[in-house]
């Protein structure tokens, strides 16, 4: 394995306005790493091949970040499935293939733990992929991100690149998306929290039955993870990014309550989706690699908190 450094090249990150892009450019320049580019999405249509080619011919990438998509909660996979499946097939294939045509040295590209089918033996291991169905709310998402792995495994294999697959679980912190309709779950709760107790209501609903667990790994922790991967794994198969923890929905509520509205209650509203019933990633191929997340779920909830009273709160 041929460690790599990342300040001999120029340095794309794709997605870079996004939660974990915003996360590994914060990353990257506290590394002292200046060579980075960037393009808006005004700028830079990902899904348009012909715009990502002429970026890459102008700017020659030669380590890429694959980390932008059409991201959201469990509500907003299940009723825009057409963007979900289409935004993210067309990203993963016009920056994948652009790499190749124009020499990029390295890429990561970054899928998601819901890659896994839903009854997945726990804690899940890379090899599970592919080994049952997959579950029905977030399955669109789930086949492109398949799709983005068997990519970069099938440029590795026929042009020799060097695109590795790193797959998280979920994720939260400072930059995410605090939309109760179309986020995932930690930020939706800081924001419902946030407003009960400025409208002095009473409760909160949080949807389902509030028994799914969850991993959850704060956003600068997977930040350094990519780095770190990008820097030292060079494997075709994909590797699972996470904690090794979990903890259901209903006790996170809990938490997130006790940090932002104390004195409110949880009501549990059964008839929205649970999605998966659990899924805990196997992290143990990671932790030999010598890399381990450093934030706990208080620590990072009290951190997304102040991120979201300094930005987001003040705007209501
Ligand atoms: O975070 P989340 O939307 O995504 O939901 P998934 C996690 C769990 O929290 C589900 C429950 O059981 C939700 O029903 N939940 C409770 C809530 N209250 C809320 C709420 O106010 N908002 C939200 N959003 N959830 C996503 C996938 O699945 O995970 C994506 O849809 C992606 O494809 C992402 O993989 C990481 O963990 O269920």
């Amino acid at each position: 394995m041929t460690a790599v450094d990342l300040s001999t090249g120029r340095v794309f990150v794709a997605g870079h306005r996004g939660l974990v892009g915003s996360a590994i450019v914060r990353r990257l320049q506290r590394a002292g790493i200046s060579n980075l580019l960037t393009a808006t999405r005004a700028e830079l249509d990902l899904r348009d091949q012909a715009a990502v080619n002429q970026f890459f011919r102008l700017q020659r990438p030669d380590f890429v970040f694959l980390v932008a998509g059409t991201v959201g909660g469990i509500l907003a996979n299940s009723t825009r499935p057409a963007e979900f499946i289409y935004d993210n097939l067309m990203i993963h294939a016009t920056v994948v293939h652009a790499a190749h045509l124009y020499g990029v040295r390295k890429l990561l590209y970054l899928g998601s733990s819901c890659i896994y089918p839903r009854e997945c033996a726990q804690p899940i291991r890379e090899e599970y992929l592919l080994s049952g169905p997959l579950e029905p709310t977030n399955e669109p998402y789930a086949v492109a991100k398949i799709a983005g792995i068997r990519l970069c495994q099938a440029y590795r294999r026929q042009y020799g690149c060097n695109f590795i697959s790193a797959m998280p679980t979920n994720l939260y912190g400072p930059g995410d998306n605090f939309d109760p309709a179309s986020g995932h779950v930690l930020p939706a709760l800081i924001h419902k929290f946030y407003q009960a107790r400025l409208h002095r209501e009473k409760s909160v609903v949080v949807w389902g039955t509030g028994t799914p667990r969850r991993e959850f790994l704060f956003v600068d922790d997977l930040a350094d993870a990519c780095v770190f991967l990008m820097e030292n794994y060079d494997e075709a198969e994909h590797i699972n990014v996470g904690t090794g923890k979990d903890i259901s929905i209903l006790a996170l509520a809990e938490l997130v309550r006790d940090a932002v509205y104390p004195e409110g209650l949880i009501e549990l509203d059964p008839s929205m989706p649970d999605g998966m019933p659990r899924k805990l990633l196997d992290v143990s191929r990671l932790h030999r690699l010598g890399w381990r997340h450093s934030v706990e779920l208080p620590e990072g909830i009290a951190r997304t908190v102040r991120w979201y009273l300094d930005h987001v709160a003040p705007r209501q």
